[in-house]
């Protein structure tokens, strides 16, 4: 068989791990990829509108296949998605990134090119382009094997996305050495553990475990990364703890389960009974690693005992002042699994559905969308949360049985929720994928919606339109002119951006909001709905929690 090219072999081997689509924008000196994703079979292109807005997406699709592949061009393309993949990076994403950049002949003439400063310095983007990712290499017929091996194995380990530079003519020769096959991504053991170090850290956990009178349990989104949530449920369900979540991790855990008691974040606590049973657990095991951020914690006000928690991260454990290394969580999670004693589930009272207020004339409003909206969502289905006020309510509504989300509260870059939604829905084989976002984020990236109509995926996407940067508002005061938005008409949108066959509607009662639900169940396709909400909604925060929380007044003396 002859050799493919180094941008053909390149893709093969991506795609064999379970990767189905290309998510980017093309350009000249990425040609050799471009062109290679047309060749290269199961592999298909998803052109998007820019290289942010593709990024998001294939950060969207990693998060559900695992892995994505993003391919941007020199200097231009690549440093315009590189919010994208750093936020991957932030959330533990594995986005392969690759990059074409001017061909070996080009550098050792020391021409110049475009998309340079107008000098003959070629490597000047790869410094910054690989500071969003764990692993990066420039590759070439010669090095490509060994290197791209090395990437993926990197980029698995850390769960983070890797930099891949093609110099042109280089991606159109043929693969020099022997090429590998590889598999599903399922099936490959990302990091491996030292016998001793394993053993160590399980015997402790089960030693902590069986001393705890009043034991609790968080969950985090770093279990997804690498793909052991599930076994994280089977743990706490076999060893009978309650469990809650904090914000970030939204949608990791099935809020179904009998022992979900809700959201821990200090002060923030919803309901308020989850702060007291984390709080005063004589042990918290903590799967993934929590993140006290100031927004995952009700401004810092989580009372969390290192001393009496046991933390499970990717590969280390941590157990007061013992830490164990070396030990892959999924190794860790099946002994534990395997050998902890059984416990009943304890009774608990989760977080109630919201109650459902308003009828007919009432206008649309928070208080009347998500109770709604909560009691629409079934098995299967994905929401996907924006940065802003919706990510407010939503964190704190608990969702139905079998339903996930994604947001990207960490990094919180807005705009992101928009593209994402498209690879999200790309990704999911099964189940509906539902947006809820700002006016404000949607307007960085509702460009992509035309996108989604090209490749006829079918969301069901909420555009809450307050005409204003609505959560600023409240942590700033209200009335800047900065925090006002363009009055854009969302739902002529889908119509104008060529989606064909999408439900489309303005919805500003009551009564057109549960109309419009109710079309969009009997629909078989896309739906749009731009929500009025309220700008009045936006309260500015006391200024006391502005200060404590934004500023940070210089104490008082004494
Ligand atoms: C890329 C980026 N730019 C700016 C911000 C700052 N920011 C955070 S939330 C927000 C406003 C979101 O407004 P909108 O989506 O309309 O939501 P609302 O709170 O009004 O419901 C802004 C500007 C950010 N997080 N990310
Ligand atoms: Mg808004």
């Amino acid at each position: 068989m002859s050799q493919p090219t180094v941008s053909e072999y390149i893709l093969r081997r991506l795609s064999a791990l379970g990767i189905d689509r290309v998510f980017g924008v093309p350009g000249d000196y990425a040609f050799s990829i471009d062109d290679a994703v047309e060749k290269v079979a199961g592999l298909e292109w998803v052109v998007n509108a820019n290289e942010l807005n593709a990024a998001y997406a294939a950060d969207g699709y990693a998060r559900v296949r695992g892995a994505a592949i993003l391919t941007t061009t020199y200097g231009v393309g690549e440093l315009s998605a590189l919010n994208g993949v750093m936020g991957a990076k932030a959330h533990r994403v594995p986005v392969f990134h690759l990059v074409g950049m001017p061909s070996g002949r080009i550098q050792h003439l020391g021409l110049i090119t475009h998309h340079n400063l107008g000098d003959t310095r070629y490597d000047r983007y790869q410094a910054i382009s690989s500071a969003a990712c764990c692993v990066w290499a420039v590759l070439t017929p010669d090095n490509c094997v060994e290197e791209l091996e090395r990437a993926i194995r990197e980029a698995l380990r850390h769960s983070m996305p890797a930099y891949l530079v093609i110099a042109e003519a280089d991606g159109y020769a043929p693969l020099i050495g022997d090429p590998v096959t590889g598999v599903p991504l399922d099936q490959i053991k990302r990091q491996r553990s030292d016998p001793v170090e394993l053993r160590a850290a399980v015997d402790t956990v089960l030693q902590r475990l069986s001393a705890a009178q009043r034991p609790a349990a968080m969950i985090t989104a770093l279990t997804a990364r690498y793909g052991v949530a599930g076994r994280a449920a089977e743990l706490i369900t076999r060893a009978g703890l309650p469990v809650a979540i904090m914000s970030y991790d939204k949608g990791v855990v099935d809020e179904s389960l009998p022992n979900y008691i809700g959201l821990y974040g200090g002060q923030a606590s919803s309901p308020a009974g989850v702060r007291e049973t984390v709080e005063q657990a004589d042990l918290l095991l903590d799967i993934g690693g929590v993140m006290l951020t100031e927004l995952n914690t009700g401004m810092w006000s989580a009372g969390l005992d290192v001393d009496r928690a046991v933390c499970i991260h990717d590969n280390w454990v941590r157990a007061g002042d013992k830490v164990f290394i070396n030990v892959a969580i999924d190794d860790v999670l099946d002994a534990l699994i395997a050998e902890v004693t059984p416990a009943a589930l304890p009774a608990v009272s989760g977080p109630p559905l919201l109650e459902l207020t308003g009828s007919g004339t009432d206008p649309t409003s928070s208080a009347t969308f998500y109770p709604r909206l909560q009691r629409r969502l079934s098995a299967g289905d994905t929401l996907v949360i924006e940065t802003g006020t919706a990510m407010m309510h939503l964190n704190a509504m608990r969702l139905p049985a079998g339903v996930s989300a994604q947001e990207q509260g960490l990094w919180g870059s807005i705009g992101w929720a928009t593209p994402a939604t498209l690879g999200i829905a790309l990704a999911q084989t099964a189940g509906r994928t539902w947006l809820v976002t700002g006016d404000g984020s949607h307007q960085l990236t509702l460009n992509e919606l035309a996108v989604m109509g090209r490749y006829r995926v079918n969301p069901v996407i909420f555009v809450l339109n307050n005409g204003l940067f609505g959560i600023e508002d409240v942590i700033s005061e209200r009335g800047h002119v900065y925090d006002d938005l363009a009055a854009v008409r969302y739902h002529l949108l889908p119509e104008a951006m060529g989606c064909k066959g999408w439900l489309s509607a303005k919805v500003s009662t009551v009564a057109e909001l549960d109309a419009v639900l109710d079309a969009i169940d009997r629909h078989d396709g896309a739906a749009y709905v731009e929500v009025m909400i309220p700008g009045e909604e936006s309260q500015p925060l006391p200024i006391e929690m502005k200060d404590r929380a934004y500023k940070l007044r210089t104490p008082e003396s004494g």
